[in-house]
């Protein structure tokens, strides 16, 4: 076993002195500050070149490797335990020449969204994969999660915006299908498995992006009532009788009370248990549309933004929710769906589960309501995580939902994926992560168990 200044000599041979180096122990945690891992080197590839030469070494030598982008992931999956080094994509971030005609771009998986938004909205068009992570997260983090965000009711989840990826495998092969061709049925759809895969199959090192049209006309409105059920059924209206649907976003009354709380500042929001966020955009002004759909409902309160300000203002309340919870210690974190007929029911019961299991805990649950994905933090309290995270998983399955709407499984959920796959879904997987990883090399630990 190589020694840390052998480790550092032999990739410095590959990609200079200048980009490895001993790993400080602020990059050895993950955003939460939840996740501690104990690397040993980082190291920052320039191309995919230098990549598959690192995995090379990497699969010679028996020496693991966790690909790193913006460390903005929730589930533990780009720690690197056990002497493992990190890969940073950090220096893959070109930014390709948008292709009018068929509206792609190719960039580099260390490209943030942020950056790649404002790279598409300089051509007129729009990357419509979003998050609140967006100014840290990567492309090619994005892709190894199959991140979802605000946008998924109208755009899917980041597989559908991807149209070709490169990546260098755990052999080492370099895999490069950038073509941008949308209909190319020539076998395994190798993009779309990596999506999702978590780092276990391949670093993703640059993808083909679709991007979409920047519609000139955003509306969007604040509807606060006072039960879930409602909240669900008035985004559900809305979805249904409008093409042009976003976002919608629930918060709830503890989520307003956080920021209040952190902030000393009233959020000025009526006193009302759910607040669902609607956001439509379209090439002509949908505000009166959505207006008069929101009218067919009784005792809400509705605010609609007329300028970017306010927009900002109600985006906010939501954005912040996650950095509120923060401030308030790490949070066990559940990215859970349920079937929408489920969705309030499991949203009022979840407070009296978390008490039953980790009394004194505080949680909040937020979310993605047009698909049913809600976010379930809880901080504090007193009592075993496995119970913890028994019960919430085990209400989720008592709704038929999924574990893991978008996050992924990462470290975390990995002992639980049984609940959501079958033995042979998981067989099968492991399976093809021999023939693209055979020696295990990449982000070993994570999704698989
Ligand atoms: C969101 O929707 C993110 O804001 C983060 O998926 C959720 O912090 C969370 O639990
Ligand atoms: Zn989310």
């Amino acid at each position: 076993m190589l020694d840390r200044s052998a480790v550092r000599r032999e990739l410095a041979s590959i990609v200079g002195v200048d980009h490895v180096r001993d790993t400080d122990s602020a990059e050895d945690v993950d955003w939460t500050g939840r996740f501690r891992g104990d690397s040993t080197v980082i190291v920052r590839p320039a191309d995919v070149g230098e990549v598959a030469r690192v995995v090379r070494w990497a699969r010679q030598e028996s020496v693991s490797i966790v690909t790193r982008g913006g460390n903005t992931g929730l589930v533990g999956g780009s720690i690197a335990r056990a002497g493992a080094i990190l890969l940073s994509t950090q220096r893959l971030r070109h930014l390709g020449e948008v292709d009018p005609l068929a509206r792609q771009v190719t960039v580099g998986a260390g490209a943030t969204l942020h950056e790649t938004q404002e790279h598409a909205a300089r051509y007129g068009l729009r990357y419509p994969v979003d998050f609140g992570a967006r100014g840290s997260a990567t492309i090619g983090g994005s892709i190894a999660t199959n991140a979802g965000g605000v946008n998924v009711v109208r755009y899917g989840m980041t597989r559908r915006q991807v149209v070709g990826v490169e990546a260098v495998l755990g052999t080492g092969e370099v895999v490069s299908h950038l073509g941008g061709l949308v209909k190319d049925n020539t076998g395994f759809d190798l993009a779309g498995l990596l999506c999702g895969s978590e780092g276990t199959l391949g670093v993703v090192t640059a993808a083909r992006l679709q991007l979409v049209p920047t519609n000139s006309h955003v509306a969007t409105a604040l509807v606060s009532c006072d039960d879930i059920e409602q909240a669900v059924v008035i985004a559900a209206a809305v979805c249904s009788r409008l093409d042009c649907v976003d976002a919608a976003e629930l918060v709830t009354r503890s989520g307003v009370d956080l920021i209040e709380e952190v902030s000393g500042v009233p959020s000025g929001l009526p006193d009302r248990s759910a607040h669902l966020l609607i956001e439509c955009s379209s090439s002509s002004d949908q505000s009166e549309s959505l207006a008069a759909i929101l009218a067919e409902f009784q005792d809400i309160d509705v605010s609609v933004a007329i300028t970017g300000t306010h927009r900002a203002r109600l985006w906010k309340l939501r954005e912040d929710q996650t950095p509120m919870i923060n401030t308030l210690g790490a949070p066990f974190k559940f990215d859970v769906t349920v079937p929408l007929g489920a969705l309030a029911d499991f949203v009022d019961a979840i407070p009296n589960v978390v008490e039953g299991v980790r009394p004194g805990a505080r949680t909040f649950v937020f979310g993605h309501v047009a698909d049913g994905n809600m976010h379930v933090n809880v901080v504090g309290g007193s009592g075993s995580e496995d119970r913890l995270t028994e019960a919430i998983l085990g209400a989720v399955g008592a709704r038929s939902g999924s574990i893991s709407a978008e996050h992924g499984i990462g470290t975390v959920k990995r002992d639980w994926l049984h609940l959501a796959r079958s033995a042979a879904e998981i067989a099968v997987m492991k399976r093809i992560k021999g023939a693209f990883d055979p020696d295990g090399i990449l982000n070993s630990g994570v999704l698989l168990p």
